[in-house]
């Protein structure tokens, strides 16, 4: 009989471990529809932080971009500054040369007018040079005779300079320093220097082009020049017969 409540006790235990497991099952059983939505969520979350993480990252990466491009351009900017500045001040130093070139050229061109203007005993003076314009004509040989007893030569002409001071000079044709007696087509001044030595040629080249060696008239050819020709064109030089009769220019040092 003492059993009986024991046994009513151990029953209504049994009752109590019965419900509890039944409310286990249930429990079994809602947490596997629960977990369905949270793995889901869970996935989400992780992609989410992923994404997240990944944009950051992005966002890093551009923004290290930024900012080196942002460097480039201030160092750029920096350098174009600069660099204006130094044209600026070039331009400047450029313009000041310039106006100090046209200064002195203007007072060289003016000094140049006076001391080419010097004379004396019929010599013109211009650049530590003494020219002699002869007013009679003399063959070639004759000419540069008569230049040596002078104390000078035929004119030899070495710059554009010079060559434009003796044309301004010249109304008539005029024998100069230029021969090639020696060789046919090697052109010698008088002082023995090529036109390669000297750098400047200027033979007339606007109709038939000199030297042409014409043998019509002489036939041993046209082997001395002279500035200008029978019919002018005095800023050219011609090859002409040596025997023919020319106004011609000395020159000497002084
Ligand atoms: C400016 O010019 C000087 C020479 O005149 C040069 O040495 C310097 O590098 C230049 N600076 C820039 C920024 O171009
Ligand atoms: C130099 O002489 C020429 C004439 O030979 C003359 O026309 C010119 O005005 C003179 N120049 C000077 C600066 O005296
Ligand atoms: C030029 O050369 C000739 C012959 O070779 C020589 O007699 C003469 O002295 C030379 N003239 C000059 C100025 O050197
Ligand atoms: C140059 O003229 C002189 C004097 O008249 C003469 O002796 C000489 O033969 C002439 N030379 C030439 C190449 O015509
Ligand atoms: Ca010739
Ligand atoms: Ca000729």
């Amino acid at each position: 009989m003492d059993y009986t409540p024991a046994s009513g006790a151990k029953c209504s235990l049994y009752k109590v471990d019965s419900i509890q497991m039944q409310e286990q099952e249930t429990e079994v059983i809602s947490s596997k529809w629960t977990k369905v939505p949270l793995v889901v969520l869970g996935f989400s979350l992780v992609f989410a932080l992923g994404g997240l993480c990944a944009l950051w990252t992005l966002y890093n990466h551009k923004f290290a971009d930024f900012e080196s491009l942002n460097e480039q351009h201030i160092t750029v900017s920096k350098t174009l500054a600069a660099q204006e500045i130094n044209s600026t001040a070039m331009k400047k130093e450029f313009n000041d040369l310039t106006a100090r070139y046209n200064t002195l050229r203007d007072w060289l061109s003016f000094y140049d007018a006076q001391s080419c203007n010097l004379s004396a005993n019929g010599w013109l003076a211009c650049r530590g040079r003494l020219y002699l314009f002869s007013s009679d004509k003399l063959n070639w040989t004759s000419s540069r005779d008569v230049c040596v007893s002078k104390g000078a030569d035929l004119v030899t002409i070495t710059s554009q300079s010079e060559q434009d001071y003796l044309v301004s000079k010249i109304k008539v044709t005029h024998w100069i320093g230029l021969n090639d007696l020696d060789t046919e087509g090697h052109w010698v001044w008088v002082n023995n220097q090529t036109l390669t030595d000297t750098g400047v040629q200027f033979w007339f080249t606007e109709g038939p082009r000199q030297p042409d060696n014409w043998r019509a008239n002489d036939p041993s050819g046209e082997n001395c020049a002279g500035l200008g020709d029978e019919s002018g064109n005095f800023h050219s030089w011609f090859d002409a017969s040596c025997g023919t009769e020319k106004s011609f220019i000395c020159e000497k040092k002084y």
